[in-house]
């Protein structure tokens, strides 16, 4: 073989940016990956030679689709649908499925590459992939949901398969969505497979995967708290978000005894002084996925607690602990600056690259204990994963099993990353890097043993 190419690292972004122009999202996501990978690689030839992370941030495929839709007054209404399969070199592409009009290709290309990372870290065979639609559920019936995922499914079931790509839930797709999506799958090819996750209890859901992302966030915490000497007890945290990741983020914290000061979502957050209790966390979730609700609403039946409208965010407000938990590129340098001023000492990020580059740079430097969303919300992805195991057994297991299960993957992913992310001569631990080259070197292995493909 040929004398491989050796760019450095100014010059792989370069090339990345000039192959995806425009796709802020994903060059940002391959840039954050690659300056951990580039610095492990140095001495390792081999993975070089073969272009291994050049390869695994081109995806495999990325499938692109119309999806036509009848709205409640009968106007045609047309959104564009995407799969992105980015890599299945250590198992079928798993990865969730977001509608909301924010969504582009470039931001399933950086949640299909983070993921790829992400579902190594867990130690299940699962390859990496992401979908979804600039479709907005909010204001919709839900007879106008189920004609859009009826549609959207019409196209991507070709692509997808319990062997081949087995998609879940995401930001704006929650059981309801999962559930007129498996039913159109089996309607049109008559098999009642694995072909999803997160799906209901009735029909080859597992137990505790709605829980799992924000339960395993707060795991993570736990986890990297303790590898200090301290606890989550008594201690406070700002949480971003309302949804599945966030209110279950909250719960975790609440048993574990911490004090939950706020939830977000695009409009703004409430601060409760008080805490967010369990009884107020679960008048959220029926708030947000029955009554389909804005979080402003909380003050007015919490009345200790105040709304900050126009889109803020709650960074200022003083915390021990912060957990990120609603979107992309939601806690800016600015931000991560005044939480490390105010006194955090730790962030778990529920969210997928919630921390701009410049935030992740803040925390990098004031050695904070700091998990990225690859590591710290794979806890999700990973009861996925026991799902289509269940799946592909006919059996389902009981919660206490699936509750130790997870508990023991995200101590398994917290090890992975002391293991890599720590370095001679000091007790810090670097979680960004540790996550990353875990990651990256099981599937940049596996890929060595195909050779060129
Ligand atoms: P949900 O749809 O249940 O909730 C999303 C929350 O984030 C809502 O409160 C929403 O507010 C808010 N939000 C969405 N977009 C924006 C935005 N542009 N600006 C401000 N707030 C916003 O999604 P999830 O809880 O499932 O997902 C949250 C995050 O966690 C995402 O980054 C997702 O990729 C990640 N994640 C999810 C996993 C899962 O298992 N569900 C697994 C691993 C990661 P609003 O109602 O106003 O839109
Ligand atoms: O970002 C994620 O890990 C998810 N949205 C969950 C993916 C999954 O397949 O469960």
């Amino acid at each position: 073989m040929a004398t491989a190419d050796h760019v450095d690292l100014e010059g792989f972004i370069a090339g990345v940016k000039r192959r995806n122009p425009g796709q802020d999202e994903f060059v940002q996501a391959v840039q954050e990956v690659a300056e951990d990978i580039f610095d492990f690689i140095q001495d390792k030839e081999q993975y070089h030679e073969y272009q291994i992370l050049r390869r695994i941030a081109e995806p495999d495929r990325v499938v692109s689709f119309r999806v036509c839709w009848e709205d409640d007054k009968g106007a045609i209404r047309v959104q564009r649908g995407w799969r992105v399969q980015n890599n299945n070199s250590i198992g079928p592409y798993k990865g969730g499925i977001r509608f909301h009009p924010s969504v582009t290709e470039s931001v399933l290309k950086f949640l299909a590459f983070e993921q790829t990372f992400k579902n190594s870290l867990t130690g299940l065979p699962m390859g990496g992939g992401k979908g979804g639609a600039n479709f907005n559920p909010k204001g919709k019936s839900d007879h106008e949901v189920m004609r859009f995922c009826q549609s959207f499914m019409t196209e991507l079931y070709r692509h997808v398969g319990a062997d081949i790509d087995v998609p879940a839930g995401d930001i704006g797709v929650g059981a309801r969505e999962i559930g007129y999506m498996f039913g159109q799958y089996k309607r049109i090819t008559n098999q009642f497979t694995g072909v999803l996750t997160g799906k209901g209890l009735e029909f080859g859901g597992s137990l505790i995967r709605t829980e799992a992302t924000g339960y395993g966030a707060v795991y993570f915490l736990k986890s990297m708290l303790e590898n200090v000497g301290q606890g989550i007890e008594g201690k406070t945290a700002v949480i971003s978000g309302s949804g599945n990741v966030a209110t279950h983020a909250a719960e975790k914290i609440v048993q574990l005894g911490g004090k939950v000061l706020t939830l977000s979502d695009s409009e703004g957050f409430i601060h409760d002084p008080a805490g967010i209790d369990q009884a107020k966390i679960d008048w959220v979730k029926v708030h947000k996925t029955k009554r389909r609700g804005r979080i402003s609403d909380y003050v007015k039946e919490f009345p200790g607690a105040t709304f900050h409208g126009g889109g803020a965010r709650p960074w200022s407000v003083p915390c021990d602990l912060a957990l990120p938990c609603a979107t992309q590129n939601e806690l800016d340098g600015e931000e991560a600056k005044t939480l490390v001023k105010n006194g955090c000492i730790a962030v778990s990020e529920g969210a997928n690259m919630p921390t701009t580059l410049a935030g992740v740079h803040v925390f990098k430097d004031a050695k904070i204990l700091y998990a990225p969303g690859k590591a710290a919300n794979a806890g999700g992805v990973s009861v996925s994963g026991l799902e289509m195991s269940q799946n592909s057994a006919r059996i389902s297991w009981k919660e206490e099993q699936l509750q130790g299960l997870l508990v023991d993957i995200m101590a398994g992913i917290h090890s992975s990353c002391v293991e890599y992310g720590g370095s001679a001569g000091t007790k810090h631990i670097d979680y960004v890097r540790g996550a990353n080259i875990a990651g990256f070197k099981k599937v940049a292995d596996a890929m060595l043993a195909y050779g060129v493909v």
